[in-house]
């Protein structure tokens, strides 16, 4: 059995190159014929606004999902900063299975942590409180009952808002703090930690814990795996994936958890 993870593909209208390197890369899975499971660790869209949303370029995101439920590959999805508002008929649609924020996974040697990872930004502390805000389930039925043209409008809005916010944030108050790393791996029991939200690829390996971070998938496309006991995280380009598929990978990081 092979898990494979990824994270920040950040899939939307405007970018039908991301798109179609997500329809092969979910072909080509399917043709591998290995029992298999996809771990999305958010931010899976730039911004999911209601599972009423429709578009054509999202249905063949969602047939791409289809065909690999369908192909016996098993889905697992958690929510990020940017998908928060997908929900049971997403769900349902593309044969996903949601789980926790933090959910554990356990391996023969050890157990490893899945989470998004913007809870441990915490030194943007203006992050945190607009993360409260959305992540409540007042607000998030609040937005939900808003037409769609409205929800799309206000998303734009806070696009715009945090474009300009993020201007004037230094680089390293949005990263995470390792000290809320460390505690939730111990309150989970955990040595090691997936997750993505960063955009800063990177395997840290400190005193007792290892900490996988998933690439976001901008000039190039990022793809993690668990093998056994070994960790894998491997890249390419954009353009070379849609030409060649898989095998244009390239192996990143390599480590045994
Ligand atoms: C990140 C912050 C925007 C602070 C909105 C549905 C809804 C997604 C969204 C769009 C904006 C998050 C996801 C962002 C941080 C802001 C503004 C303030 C203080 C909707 C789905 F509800 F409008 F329909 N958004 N983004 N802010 O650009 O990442 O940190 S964001
Ligand atoms: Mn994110």
């Amino acid at each position: 059995m092979i898990r494979y993870f990824i994270s920040d593909l950040h899939l939307s209208d405007k970018r039908p190159d991301l798109i179609r390197a997500f329809v092969r890369m979910m072909k080509e899975l399917i043709a591998r014929q290995e029992q298999t499971e996809l771990y999305i660790l958010g931010d899976f869209y730039e911004a999911w606004i209601g599972d009423d949303f429709q578009a054509d370029w999202n249905t063949t995101i969602e047939n791409a999902l289809v065909d690999a439920s369908q192909s016996g590959i098993s889905l697992y999805f958690l929510h990020g900063n940017r998908d928060f508002l997908i929900g049971d008929s997403w769900l349902t649609r593309v044969g996903a299975t949601l789980i926790e924020e933090q959910t554990v996974l356990p391996l023969k040697e050890s157990n490893v942590l899945l989470t998004h990872g913007d809870e441990y930004c915490l030194e943007d502390v203006e992050y945190q409180k607009f993360r409260q805000t959305v992540r409540s389930s007042a607000w998030q039925e609040h937005i939900l009952a808003l037409p769609l043209e409205q929800r799309i409008a206000l998303a734009a809005q806070l696009r715009n808002d945090s474009k300009s916010m993020a201007s004037e944030k230094s680089i390293s108050i949005m990263d995470v703090t390792e000290v809320a790393v460390r505690e939730s791996l111990d309150k989970y029991i955990c040595n090691t930690v997936i997750h993505g939200h960063t955009h800063r690829p990177n395997t840290h390996e400190s005193n007792s814990h290892l900490r996988c971070v998933l690439g976001d998938w901008d000039d190039s496309i990022w793809l993690a795996s668990i093998d056994g006991n070994t960790y894998t995280q491997s890249s390419s380009t954009v353009e070379e994936f849609n030409q060649t598929g898989l095998s244009a990978l390239n192996l990143i990081h390599k480590e045994s958890l």
